[in-house]
């Protein structure tokens, strides 16, 4: 591939940086690197293989020139400034919730269904860090035994909600450590000890009861497979681990699959790791997940409630397969 001119928008965050990182990483091949943020990072630099960068105001005439712009800045930013970016021939991975279900928007997981970017109009949506690392486990169980329902209760870190999110618990641990109330401005209650089934921390709830995280989950799932059919039904919820979303996964089958077949099946798919020693206590871990590039799959077992149903724990890093990493993944196929 000829080297690229790239843009990074949401630089200065926890995303945008696992986006330079990865950049690096994989040596993709970048011509030249630009890095955009808010108002607030005016002035701030970057180090890019070694060489300094100035971090510059997003505006509308960013990206004369640029090929392909990757973005983290949020649903607000992305509805505004992708078109602008698209407009001028860039090429833009946006991983924002604005544009996924846009029906002229394909959203890709690489391992998944990396055909679908070539209907692309400008804008590719990388899908929500949640649905990344389960579609990825579930596509080549689908493959051999037709998925039939889905039922996931996730259990999120706090870095998902950003630098302020993880200093708030942070924050919050300390406080209660020194028996003093832990103070919170970004969740809607303590995250530190604690479990909150909300997720995201405002506006969440939609009309039917479920939060915009689950609804997110039900919605990207069937388009990313390609399968309207599939019912899934998630429970979201926000736990104090610092990085790397789990996943406690019931599914149902149309065919038959035992846990050694679905084992042997997941343990030759591209982008993951099959985890699954319970004799020695092995099975996947946040911890372990934690600044690794795969998606990890263990406790694989037979539901002993249904005669087609498995029970699976799944493990990925929530800032690289679940943002950062897909969204380089997905330029790659560019
Ligand atoms: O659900 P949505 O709408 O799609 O929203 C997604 C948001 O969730 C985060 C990510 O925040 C994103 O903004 N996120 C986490 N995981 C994600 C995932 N898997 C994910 N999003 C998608 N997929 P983040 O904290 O990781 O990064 C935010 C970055 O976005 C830049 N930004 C925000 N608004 C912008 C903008 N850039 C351009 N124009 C805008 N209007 C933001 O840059 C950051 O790079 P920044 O300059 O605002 O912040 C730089 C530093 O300043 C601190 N800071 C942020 N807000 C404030 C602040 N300091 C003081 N006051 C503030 N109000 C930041 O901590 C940062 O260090
Ligand atoms: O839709 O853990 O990409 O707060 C990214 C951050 C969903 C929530 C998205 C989190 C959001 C997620």
């Amino acid at each position: 591939m000829t080297p690229k001119v790239v843009a990074i928008v949401g630089a200065t965050g926890l995303v945008g940086n696992r986006m330079l990182q990865m950049l690096e990483e994989r040596d993709f091949p970048v011509k030249s690197i630009k890095f955009l943020a808010s108002e607030r990072s005016r002035g701030k630099t970057l180090t890019f293989r070694g060489e300094t960068v100035e971090v510059e105001v997003l505006a509308e005439d960013s990206f004369k020139g640029v090929e392909i712009a990757l973005f983290s800045a949020g649903g607000g930013t992305s509805k505004k400034f992708a078109p602008c970016a698209a407009k001028d021939g860039c090429v833009v991975i946006d991983n924002s919730s604005a544009w996924r279900m846009d029906p002229d928007v394909p959203l890709v997981v690489p391992e998944v269904n990396a055909d679908d970017i070539k209907w692309h109009k400008g804008i590719i949506a990388n899908p929500n860090c949640s649905t990344i690392q389960l579609v990825v486990v579930l596509k080549p169980i689908h493959d051999a035994a037709k998925i039939e329902r889905v039922v996931v209760s996730t259990y999120q870190a706090v870095s998902g909600a950003g630098i302020k999110a993880l200093q708030e618990m942070r924050d919050q641990i300390i406080a209660v450590l020194e028996n003093r109330e832990p103070v919170c401005k970004i969740f809607p209650h303590p995250i530190a000890f604690n479990c909150i089934p909300q997720i995201p921390q405002s506006d969440a709830f939609t009309a039917n009861g479920y939060t915009s995280e689950e609804m997110k989950m039900v919605d990207e799932t069937k388009k990313i497979m390609g399968d309207e059919s599939i019912r899934v039904t998630a429970t979201t919820v926000r736990v104090p681990v610092h990085t790397g979303h789990s996943e406690s996964v019931n599914i149902e089958t149309q065919h038959k699959l035992t846990a050694a077949k679905a084992r042997e099946i997941l343990s030759l798919a591209p982008g993951v790791v099959v985890l699954d020693d319970p004799a020695n206590q092995i099975y996947p871990l946040a911890c372990d997940a934690a600044g690794k590039g795969e998606t990890f799959v263990g406790r694989i077992r037979e539901d002993i409630s249904q005669s087609r149903g498995l029970d699976l724990w799944i493990v990925a890093d929530n800032l690289l397969k679940g943002a950062a990493l897909n969204a380089v993944q997905i330029a790659e196929l560019l």
